[in-house]
C-alpha cells in the first residue's frame, strides 16, 4: 500500500493529488491514506500537504527511492526492478542473497554500507548519503570465463556516465577502478556463481565516491570524490540513471554478439595506463613494465623490460603507477 501511494505521488511529478482521489484509487478511506502518508514521512519522504489540494512529493537527492528512479530510468531490463535500502553490510552480499529468485537486471542500492567490500577481502569505505553503493544482478547465458568482462563493461559505463553528467575527465585504471587526478573515485567488484560451463548469476558491485567530503586517514592519499574535484555537490540520482543506461547499452552490444568492441573502445580511449610505465605486482614479484594495449577480450597487454610481451588477466595482478597509486 505504502509503495503504491508513493508510486502515485511520483507519477504526479511534484503536482498535488487529493486524498479523495488516492482513497478512490486504492479503495480505502481518506483516513487510511492520511495514516500511510504519515508513515511515509516518518521513513524520510518529503511530502507536502495543502488544504483542498491534497498531497505532493518533494523529490530530493537525500532519499534514493526505487519507484522514482524506475520512472525516470530509460532502460529495458537493467534497473527495472530496483531495491533501495537505507543501510546494509554490502549491496553485493544482499544481491547474492536474493540472486536466485531475482529477475535479471535487478539493482540493489544502499544509502550506506557498513561492511562494503573491495577485492580480496579488502574494505570499501561507503559513508551514508555520500556515494553510490549499488549492485547489478545479471543472469546472462555465458560461461564463467566471460565473467570478468562484466567489470570492463561496468568500468566503461561508469566512466562515460561521470564524464557526461559532471564533465570531469575521469580515466579507467584497468581492470576495476575509475580514477580522477590520479586518485580512485570508483571501484568495481564483480562476483559470480555458477558451474564449470554455465553462469548462474553475476553480481556487478559499483561504488562511486560522489559527495564524500573527507576520507579516513588510511586512504586519504589514494581516494577522491567527485565533490572534492568539482567543488560542488552532485546529484546521485542523475548519475545512477546514467550509469545504468550506459551499462545496458554496452551490455546489450555484448549479448547481441558484438563482443566487447564498444566497451573496449571506451576502455582504450579513456585508459589511464596505455602507453605508460606501470608497476606490475604478481604475488611477491614486482616489476616495471610498459602497458601496451587492452585486447578485444579486455586483457591487458604489456611489455617487460627484457622486451618480452605478455597478456595479463584481471585478478592476477596489482598495478601501481611508477610513482604512487597510478
Ligand atoms: P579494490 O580491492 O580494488 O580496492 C579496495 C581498496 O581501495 C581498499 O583496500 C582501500 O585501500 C581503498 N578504498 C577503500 N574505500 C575506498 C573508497 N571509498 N574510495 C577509494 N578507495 C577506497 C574495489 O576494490 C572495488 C570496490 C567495490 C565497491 C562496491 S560498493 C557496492 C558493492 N558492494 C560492496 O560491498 N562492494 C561493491
Amino acid at each position: 500500500m505504502k509503495e503504491k501511494i508513493l508510486e502515485a505521488l511520483y507519477q504526479k511529478k511534484g503536482s498535488y493529488i487529493s486524498g479523495e482521489e488516492l482513497a478512490e484509487k486504492f479503495n480505502v478511506s481518506r483516513t487510511a491514506i492520511w495514516k500511510q502518508m504519515n508513515l511515509l514521512k516518518k521513513s524520510g519522504h518529503k511530502i507536502e500537504t495543502a488544504n483542498k489540494k491534497g498531497y505532493r512529493i518533494v523529490a530530493s537527492d537525500e532519499k534514493l527511492v526505487a519507484v522514482e528512479l524506475i520512472q525516470r530510468l530509460e532502460t529495458k531490463v537493467i534497473g527495472q526492478k530496483m531495491i533501495c535500502l537505507d543501510t546494509i553490510d554490502s549491496t553485493n552480499n544482499y544481491a547474492k542473497k536474493i540472486a536466485q529468485e531475482a529477475e535479471d537486471g535487478t539493482v540493489v542500492i544502499s544509502d550506506e554500507q557498513v561492511g562494503g567490500r573491495g577485492r580480496l577481502g579488502r574494505n570499501w569505505s561507503s559513508p551514508k548519503g555520500e556515494g553510490i553503493w549499488m549492485s547489478i544482478i545479471l543472469k546472462p547465458d555465458i560461461p564463467p570465463t566471460e565473467g570478468s568482462k562484466m567489470t570492463q563493461i561496468a568500468a566503461a559505463a561508469v566512466c562515460q556516465a561521470i564524464r557526461a553528467t559532471t564533465g570531469l575527465d575521469v580515466l579507467i585504471k584497468w581492470p576495476n577502478d575509475i580514477i580522477l587526478n590520479g586518485k580512485k573515485v570508483c571501484g568495481i567488484l564483480t562476483e559470480m556463481s555458477g558451474e564449470l560451463n554455465q553462469v548462474e548469476y553475476i553480481i556487478v558491485g559499483i561504488g562511486v565516491n560522489v559527495n564524500i567530503k573527507a576520507f579516513p586517514e588510511e586512504i586519504l592519499e589514494k581516494a577522491t570524490s567527485l565533490y572534492l574535484e568539482k567543488k560542488q555537490v552532485l546529484q546521485r540520482k542523475e548519475l545512477i540513471l546514467s550509469i545504468l543506461q550506459e551499462f545496458e547499452k554496452l551490455f546489450e552490444n555484448y549479448t547481441a554478439g558484438e563482443g566487447l568492441a564498444s566497451t573496449i573502445e571506451v576502455c582504450r580511449k579513456y585508459s589511464a595506463m596505455i602507453g605508460k610505465e606501470i608497476r606490475l605486482i604478481q604475488g611477491n614479484r614486482e616489476e616495471s613494465v610498459l602497458a601496451l594495449d587492452i585486447t578485444e577480450d579486455g586483457i591487458l597487454k604489456i611489455k617487460r623490460e627484457n622486451g618480452q610481451e605478455d597478456l595479463i588477466l584481471s585478478g592476477e595482478v596489482s598495478i601501481r603507477g611508477k610513482n604512487g597509486y597510478i
